[in-house]
């Protein structure tokens, strides 16, 4: 079994129960996200062990949260309580672009963005066969940064997914920071999408912005929305595409796809099967509503995989 250590912002998310501009939403509904957490859940699901870092809410959200992730066999012994409230998030979909869905932030000052170096431990993050983290995390406070920072110069081997949110820094801000943080400790995992690398490197088709971001990963995986996605790894592409299916909420597709392919891998799958399976689990996100409650085991993504390429 492998152990993943993740660092991020656990979130409450309120999901609109119908499609719509938000201030005609009346009903919501309650999950628990936020990208890492994604992440770990994915990771842990098919086998894998997972160590969050991070901090929730002294409060009912914060416990909720704690519960949740444990009940998905997380390990959540690390997360802290803060005197700050946990984070939350409201989703508004298929508005004012069908099939899209917008996060619409309340995390100023959150527990989560309190994250700090201080909470992390050496011998975890030494003993790790992988160490996760997001452009999230780096975003949302400058101890969140430093600790992302410092726990990427002692692991062993890291993971980045580079979830660039417009709403939390600027374009430069985010370019600057993160091509900071590849330059100072090249990865083994780089997780991206064709946004983001315009962001970083100035590219939105794959090729080209592997190209640009290649010194700085062993492996690249680009992800392409509706597309699919390609991963790059000792000179070899290949490209997995995604399936055509109703989408009721996008948001959480991509830590799905990323914390099924970053499992798998380290399980010992090839990459181009990883992505293959990764691209199953992103798929079934879109369907539902929820970040979390579409994550599925092996054996549904073996099923899923029969089922849908007959
Ligand atoms: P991110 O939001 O992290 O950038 P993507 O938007 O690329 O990630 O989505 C990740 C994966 O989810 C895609 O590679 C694809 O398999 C699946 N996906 C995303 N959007 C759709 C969609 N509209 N229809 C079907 N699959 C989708
Ligand atoms: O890239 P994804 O749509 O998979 O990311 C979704 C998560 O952490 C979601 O849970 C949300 O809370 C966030 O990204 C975020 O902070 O935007
Ligand atoms: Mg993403």
């Amino acid at each position: 079994m492998k152990t993943m250590v993740a660092l991020g912002e656990i979130l409450i998310e309120l999901n609109s129960l119908s499609p719509g501009p938000l201030r005609h939403v009346t009903y919501f509904e309650k999950h628990i996200a936020g990208s890492e957490a994604n992440y770990c859940v994915a990771f842990t699901l098919l086998g894998n062990r997972c160590v969050f870092v991070g901090r929730v809410g002294d409060d009912e959200f914060g416990r909720n949260a704690i519960e949740w992730l444990r009940g998905k066999g997380v390990d959540v012994g690390r997360v802290k309580l803060d005197p700050n409230p946990t984070g939350i998030f409201f989703i508004q979909r298929n508005y004012p672009v069908p099939d899209k869905s917008i996060s619409i932030y309340y995390r100023k000052g959150s527990a989560g963005s309190r994250l700090s170096p201080g909470d992390l431990d050496d011998d975890l993050l030494r003993e790790a066969d992988v160490v996760h983290s997001t452009g999230i995390t780096l975003a949302i406070s400058e101890t969140a940064r430093e600790a992302v920072f410092e726990a990427f110069e002692r692991a062993k081997v890291t993971s980045f997914d580079t979830n660039i949110r417009l709403k939390l820094w600027s374009p430069e801000e985010a370019r600057e920071t993160i091509m900071n943080l590849l330059r100072r400790e090249p990865l083994k995992f780089l997780i991206t999408d064709t946004d983001d690398s315009k962001v970083l490197v100035g590219e939105s088709n794959p090729d080209e912005a592997y190209r640009l971001l290649s010194p700085y990963a062993e492996l690249v995986v680009m992800k392409q929305g509706p597309k699919g996605a390609t991963v790059y790894y000792e000179g070899e592409k290949y490209f997995s595409p995604g399936y055509t299916v109703k989408v009721e909420d996008v948001v959480g597709a991509g830590d799905a796809l990323g914390g099924t392919f970053l499992s798998l891998v380290l399980s010992g799958f090839p990459p181009k099967k990883a992505l293959d399976y990764a691209i199953a689990s992103s798929t079934l996100n879109v369907t539902m509503r929820g970040d979390q409650e579409p994550l599925p085991t092996l054996q549904e993504l073996d099923e899923f995989l029969r089922e849908m390429n007959k």
